[in-house]
């Protein structure tokens, strides 16, 4: 399929997709977003897939939704047009882990988006940022929720109140990526991240991505019966009884994703 908002390629077992909107700072045009939606759920529905990358270019993961396209909505086509969760929730629907490879500006709905993949690898001279309210708005696509929960209250109202940039090294003091490359490493680093976790029982990393974004939405005993549930049903696939023979073997293990 071929897109003009994005670029996709794919890399044996991991899926890239490289925001491309190179004029606007890869800006998250209305386009832009249903096509990344398109390419997620494509490559979560092929069998062969067991990691996705998002990433930008060197300057910019994205600058944010496009202003140029806001500047003009008034209330009732953003309430009416369900601007945001139209096309902005199909990433939370991807089962298989997808990974933020953040260089530049991730500000706005770029660091919503960033933080709504699994883990972010931020290039050393990634920026993050909710500059919302120097626009005259709040956040819309978890700045004020998804934040908080990953750098603290203190450090999300500092961000979202004043509008400043967070640098990477920031960031990882404050939990929000979890670890800094160099810049003109960010690819190979996180292309080798999603190597490894494809070539994991894909199963078992689909339910250690789905219960850990159960802990953001429930209490600790629920999660852990959550969590328990699928630890029980693991011993009912063959990557299991291959994995734990495999160690006892003293050999590496050969993984059918079944
Ligand atoms: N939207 C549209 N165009 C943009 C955006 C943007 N968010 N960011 C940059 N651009 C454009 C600029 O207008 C410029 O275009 P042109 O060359 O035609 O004038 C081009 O990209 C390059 O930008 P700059 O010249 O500004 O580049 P600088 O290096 O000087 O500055 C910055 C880089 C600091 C990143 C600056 O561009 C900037 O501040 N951008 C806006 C950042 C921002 O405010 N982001 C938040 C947007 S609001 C938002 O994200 C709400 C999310 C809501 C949730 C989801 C809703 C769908």
């Amino acid at each position: 399929m071929s897109y003009e908002n994005i670029q996709v390629e794919t890399h044996e077992k991991v899926g890239l997709i490289r925001l491309h909107r190179p004029k606007a700072l890869n800006a998250l045009s209305d386009g832009l977003m249903t096509e990344l939606g398109e390419a997620l759920l494509a490559f979560d529905a092929q069998e062969e897939i067991g990691c996705i990358i998002i990433t930008g270019s060197e300057k910019a993961f994205a600058a944010g939704a496009d202003i140029s396209a806001m500047a003009g909505y008034d209330y009732m086509d953003v309430f009416k047009g369900e601007f945001i969760t139209r096309n902005w929730e199909t990433l939370r629907r991807i089962r298989k882990p997808v990974i933020a490879a953040v260089a530049g500006y991730a500000l706005g709905g770029g660091c919503e988006l960033a933080m709504m993949c699994d883990f972010i690898i931020a290039a050393d001279n990634a920026k993050f940022g909710q500059p919302e309210i120097k626009l005259g708005i709040v956040p819309g696509a978890g700045g004020t929720q998804r934040l908080p929960r990953a750098v603290s209250k203190a450090k999300a109202m500092d961000l979202a109140l004043t509008g400043r940039m967070m640098d990477a090294e920031e960031a990882e003091r404050a939990g929000l990526v979890s670890r800094i490359v160099a810049a003109d490493k960010l690819l190979e680093e996180a292309m080798a991240a999603a190597i490894i976790i494809a070539e994991m029982p894909r199963q078992v990393a689909m339910m250690v991505k789905d219960s850990v974004n159960r802990a953001y939405e429930t209490t600790l005993s629920e999660g852990m019966k959550y969590e328990r549930a699928l630890f029980y049903s693991c011993f009912a696939t063959e990557d299991q009884k291959e994995g734990m023979k495999a160690f006892l073997e003293k050999r590496q293990p050969v993984f059918k994703h079944s």
